[in-house]
């Protein structure tokens, strides 16, 4: 296999070292092949914000086994998870399932230019929406440019139509859409950024981003794939109350198993084939099993008192690690919102990836070997986000403060 992984994250290329490979998980736990058990940060990077197989999951899932692993046929278990997606998410009126978040992102992306008739679309610097090649574009210098591809492979007719702008950067985006009249169909972005490290959007820039979508005639679509059922239960939008015209999912709707969606307005999405003419089809897409996954992930999060307590949870966790790096001098800024959080090894304030870049990676790659010596696995790159769950106790927490302020502590000697 490439890199002995199946995804290039895992392999601890930016971090040093070999990749820690997992035997079994279980709530905020993780145990590798050697029997060492690490506090997990990353559940999986989104799904396990239950914690790591939970009973109920577990049990509904030997239950709908019984019945098959896949039809290839309508299920009533796909309404049943497409009616608590509908109602729990305000831009989501009708909602089609796939297999990832990638799938769910290069289907929306068809959907936008189906609808407006219009090529090109905007997304921002450090922002990832899967690996389609439409999205590999790297983040060009100044204002915004047309994309150029990150990956060999991905031909420049293909990146030609995505534009880029640092995030944050409302004049950037209003700059683009003055250079290209009527040829935007739409802007894409993490409503709060994961991929670049966590970067949470200012005051004004959601509500800006509305408006100028609206005024263009063009749509706004929230890639909730990392956000969505973490920052709040209705994602980010409900969150800030600031309502896209569409929305990607994946992850936690999946509870651990492959799913992905894209869902908004009924008047967009009744363009999806076979109701309209726009064509995207998948073999596994609702099938059962996953389907039994991500209802029962959302029943346990719609229980009282779930956000109340990851939001508890997460803010301890992340004003513990700030206070552990300022006590051992290491410059820090970070925050976090809802079940998700991060920082960056430098001063701050970190707005956009190009801010994000003045982290110190190789510090990082020290303290990310630390945690793990001190039995905390933190995602293995500085520029990704941490996500807690259900799972994680005052213990765990505790236990990882202690780690952090170890480590920060040999970081310095
Ligand atoms: P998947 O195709 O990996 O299911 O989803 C792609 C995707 C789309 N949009 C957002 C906002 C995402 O965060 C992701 C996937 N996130 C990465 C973590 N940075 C998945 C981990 C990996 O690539 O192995």
């Amino acid at each position: 296999m490439p890199g002995g992984v199946s995804s290039p994250v895992r392999a601890f290329r930016s971090v040093g070292g070999q990749p820690i490979v997992f035997d079994r998980v279980k709530g905020p736990f993780a145990w590798d092949v050697d029997g060492n058990r690490y506090i997990d940060y990353i559940g999986s990077w989104g799904p396990a914000i239950c914690g790591h197989a939970h009973p109920e999951v577990i049990a509904a899932l030997q239950e709908a086994l019984e019945k098959g692993t896949s039809f290839g046929a309508p299920c009533e278990l796909e309404n049943q998870l497409a009616e608590k997606v509908i109602e729990a998410v305000p831009s989501v009126e009708m909602v089609r399932f796939v297999n990832s978040g990638t799938e769910a992102c290069m289907s929306v992306l068809r959907l936008m230019r189906a609808f407006t008739g219009r090529d090109k679309v905007i997304k921002f610097e450090g922002c990832y929406h899967g690996h389609a090649d439409m999205f590999l574009v790297k983040a060009g210098s100044g204002v915004a440019t047309l994309g150029l591809p990150d990956s060999p492979g991905v031909p420049r007719s293909t990146t030609a139509n995505t534009l880029t702008a640092p995030y944050n950067d409302l004049e950037a985006v209003k700059q683009l859409f003055a250079e290209n009249p009527d040829a935007i169909c739409g802007v894409i972005l993490e409503p709060v950024v994961g991929n670049a490290g966590f970067i949470t959007p200012e005051p004004g820039f959601l509500e800006g981003l509305r408006e100028l979508t609206q005024e263009h005639g063009a749509l706004l679509v929230f890639d909730e794939v990392m956000t969505g059922f973490r920052v709040s239960y209705g994602g980010a939008q409900a969150r800030f109350g600031i309502t896209p015209d569409l929305t990607t999912m994946g992850k936690v709707i999946g509870g651990g198993l492959p799913v992905g969606a894209y869902g908004g307005k009924a008047e967009i999405m009744e363009m999806v084939a076979p109701a309209g003419p726009m064509y995207q089809a998948g073999t596994l897409s609702g099938n059962p099993l996953a389907m039994t996954a991500g209802i029962k992930t959302l029943e346990l999060l719609s229980q009282e008192g779930s956000y109340e307590k990851l939001e508890a949870t997460t803010s301890r966790l992340i004003e513990g690690i700030l206070n552990a790096a300022k006590e051992a001098e290491i410059p820090i800024t970070g925050s976090s919102i809802g079940a998700m959080f991060g920082f960056f090894l430098c001063e701050g304030p970190v707005r956009n990836f190009e801010e994000a870049k003045a982290t110190d990676a190789e510090l990082f790659g020290k303290l990310h070997r630390a945690m793990l010596e001190r039995g905390v696995y933190l995602a293995p790159s500085a520029f990704e986000a941490g996500f807690t769950s259900l799972a994680h106790s005052d213990a765990e927490i505790e236990a990882t403060l202690q780690a952090f302020r170890d480590s920060f502590a040999s970081l310095q000697a």
